[in-house]
């Protein structure tokens, strides 16, 4: 097995990467780094020193974005970025959204918050919680409805990297113990569940939601 993928499993830019990996049908090892904690010799592979970071033999890359960006060439098939040009574009961009609107507030906000506080056993600023929840995430869940509403898929016409951008942040919102309101979101909503359900998500979720069940004392 030759590729590595170093990070933790709660981290959404490391599920990110691994459920491209899955879609792939690509073997990899997953090598455990706390962002947090991580050993001085992981600059090497980040000098960020933020995860996740990859190998594949002597090939080292950091960041989901340009880790995926690099599966894509390297391994091609089945492809997770639409052929046509705008649609690629608009791939990209909801890519970024999610990772640099979103996550500040998903999962910086909500979940750091009230689950990765708490393992720290610091306390969970619940006024930033609520900030996230009630004035930062509903624009951007109104736009994000406005780009999935009578569309299967957020770019192209088959799954690709811009739902697994969006859906992998609102794993972490789960996780913190909220969703994406289906009154209010209805299509975003059922796109999420729809895009949680494939065996890529799936199975990972799974996994997590009985750690995090823990840490939240359920
Ligand atoms: N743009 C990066 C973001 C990665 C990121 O922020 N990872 C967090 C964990 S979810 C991290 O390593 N934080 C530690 C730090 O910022 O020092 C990516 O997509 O990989």
């Amino acid at each position: 097995m030759s590729i590595k993928l170093h990070g933790a499993a709660l981290s959404p830019f490391v599920r990110k990467t691994r459920v491209a990996l899955a879609e792939k049908g690509l073997a990899f090892e997953s090598v455990h780094v706390d962002p947090f904690s991580s050993p001085a010799e992981y600059s090497a592979l980040n000098p960020l020193r933020r995860i996740p970071a990859m190998e594949d033999g002597d090939k080292v890359l950091a960041d989901s974005g340009v880790i995926c960006a690099y599966l894509e060439k390297a391994y091609p098939e089945p492809p997770l970025y639409p052929a046509d040009a705008y649609e690629y574009g608009r791939a990209l961009w909801l890519e970024k959204y999610a990772d640099y609107e979103v996550a500040p507030q998903a999962t910086f906000g909500v979940f750091r918050n009230r689950i990765v506080m708490k393992l720290a056993g610091k306390p969970c600023d619940e006024e930033k919680v609520q900030k996230a929840l009630t004035e930062k995430l509903p624009p951007l869940f109104d736009y994000l409805e406005t780009q999935i509403e009578g569309r299967d898929w957020f770019a192209g016409d088959a799954f690709s990297i811009a739902d697994i951008a969006v859906a992998t942040q609102c794993v972490n919102l789960q996780h913190g113990g909220e969703q994406v309101d289906p009154a209010r979101w209805p299509a975003l909503a059922a796109h999420i569940a729809k895009v949680h359900q494939r065996p890529s998500f799936a199975r990972l979720i799974e996994r997590e939601s009985q750690f995090v069940a823990k840490v939240r004392g359920e």
